[in-house]
């Protein structure tokens, strides 16, 4: 058996009950097997993907708060500092009924080699609950949020752990987070970003991963001879990543078709209006059932369809295993050009294998998705020199991360002999560097 399977077997037979971490080791070592393979005895020897696929430390806690009705209420708070090689642990926050450590180690595992393709100083971490944000009161929020974080202090720091937004954690709850933290350690440190920008927060850390996913996608296009301008898109989600996705979509000249939250999807065959939907989801917090009030022609399906929606671009934007084998013959079958992820891990490995055997550019979500984490790391620049950047300044850097990354994951496929495959380019790249570091420090 060669070392990857051995690992392999070992991370399966170690993480019985979660799925999703298996799935993104999996989809990981199988296309890094040959780098694996020219240093097999070594990396044997020093158990060195053993230790990539064992997180540092797992924290799991109590997070108990007061409903709107006297009621006490008991979630679980989880916090996975997976791999510091490169840089203090870096990643998001999800609040979603669905979060236990299988999905937080599946996040912080991505988050890893997406964060080192950034090419900034950042570890790979993740965390979050089991609550749900959808339908409480601003209080219920605060009340929750402070809980949370009266235990997670003590495991973060601006030069330990910064955690940040995710599902169901934006700019709301980042500040009373923000807020716990310094009443209790009584120090103004960037240990959160995704900040507000009257306390230490970054122009475009709002747009960053939306805007980079396009900055992304064009530069990917651009290297394959296609141009962006005038092709047509379907996007999933309705929230931070496919909104301004939406956004720069349409500023490059592409036209959306669509667009999707956990109960139904739009089909707007004008395009979506970027401004309705903000309306509807970060200022009413309401359902896309509305969308149709401010757009007369267009659609709303319940359930699921975006991907049955012919177009040449699909960037899905809002979760795991959104996009099955079944979506990406709809795809293929529409002749789709590329698909990019907004989402982490939204393509299922059958859904992947699929598309790029039959021709279809894909562009992985560890460097698709990276202009969000990549500006959190600028946020925590500018905290660190107590700066404030332009909006110009941020945007003009994080586009120029996203080609960086193109360049670099399209390069690592070519020199492992795996042209245009970007996923293994990707794995590769942010590979590469963490093990470097991990080797150069030791046996810790
Ligand atoms: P939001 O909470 O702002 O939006 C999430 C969107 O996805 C909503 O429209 C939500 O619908 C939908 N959604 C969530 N869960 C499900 C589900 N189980 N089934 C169907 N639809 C679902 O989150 P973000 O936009 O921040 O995150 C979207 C994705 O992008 C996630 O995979 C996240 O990990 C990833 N990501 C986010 C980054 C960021 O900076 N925010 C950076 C990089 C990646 P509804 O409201 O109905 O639940
Ligand atoms: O998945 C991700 O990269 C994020 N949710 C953003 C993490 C961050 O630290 O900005």
């Amino acid at each position: 058996m060669s070392y990857v399977d051995e690992v392999l077997a070992r991370v399966e037979a170690k993480n019985p009950g979660e799925p999703e971490f298996i799935q993104a080791v999996k989809e990981f070592l199988d296309t890094v097997r040959p780098v694996i393979e020219a240093n097999e005895e070594s990396y044997k020897k020093m158990a060195l993907l053993e230790r990539l696929c064992e997180p540092e430390r797992q924290i799991r806690f109590r997070v108990p708060w007061v409903d709107d009705n006297g009621q006490v209420q008991v979630n679980t708070g989880y916090r996975v500092q997976f791999n510091s090689a490169i840089g203090p642990y870096k990643g998001g926050l999800r609040f979603h009924p669905s979060v236990y450590f299988g999905i937080i180690k599946f996040l912080g595992f991505e988050q890893i080699f997406k964060n080192s393709l950034t090419g900034l100083p950042i570890g790979g971490g993740k965390g979050g609950s089991d609550f749900d944000p959808k339908g409480k009161s601003d209080r219920e929020v605060m009340a929750f949020c402070q809980s949370f974080m009266t235990e997670l202090y003590r495991h973060i720091g601006a030069d330990t752990d910064v955690p940040a937004g995710d599902i169901g954690v934006g700019g709301r709850e980042i500040g009373f987070l923000y807020g716990q933290y310094k009443r209790i350690k009584n120090i103004y440190e960037g240990v959160l970003t995704g900040k507000g920008l009257t306390y230490g927060g970054s122009l475009a850390r709002t747009q960053a991963t939306g805007y980079g996913l396009l900055y992304f996608t064009e530069e990917l296009l651009k290297i394959n001879n296609i141009d962006i301008a005038g092709k047509t898109a379907v996007v999933s989600g309705a929230g931070n990543v496919a909104i301004y996705a939406i956004q720069k979509a349409q500023q490059l000249g592409v036209k959306v078709l669509t667009c999707s939250d956990s109960t139904g999807w739009v089909y707007d065959p004008d395009g979506i209006d970027v401004e309705a939907l903000r309306e509807i989801k970060e200022v009413k917090r309401a359902r896309l059932t509305e969308y149709k009030n401010y757009r007369p022609n267009a659609e709303y399906h319940e359930g699921r369809g975006v991907w049955n929606v012919k177009a040449d671009l699909a960037l899905p934007c809002a979760t795991q295993n959104e996009l099955n084998l079944e979506d990406a013959k709809a795809l293929v079958a529409n002749g789709v050009t590329a698909v990019c992820e907004g989402a982490n891990m939204p393509s299922t490995l059958e859904a992947t294998e699929y598309l790029k055997a039959n021709g279809v550019i894909f562009g992985p979500a560890k460097a698709a998705n990276a202009g969000g984490v990549a500006t959190s790391a600028l946020e925590m620049s500018q905290n660190s020199e107590r700066l404030s950047w332009t909006f110009e300044e941020v945007d003009s850097k994080l586009k120029q991360i996203m080609i960086n990354i193109v360049h670099n994951i399209d390069a690592a496929a070519k020199e492992y002999g795996k042209a245009g495959d970007y996923a293994a380019g990707a794995n590769i790249a942010g590979f590469k560097k963490v093990a470097d570091a991990m080797i150069a420090q030791g046996i810790v």
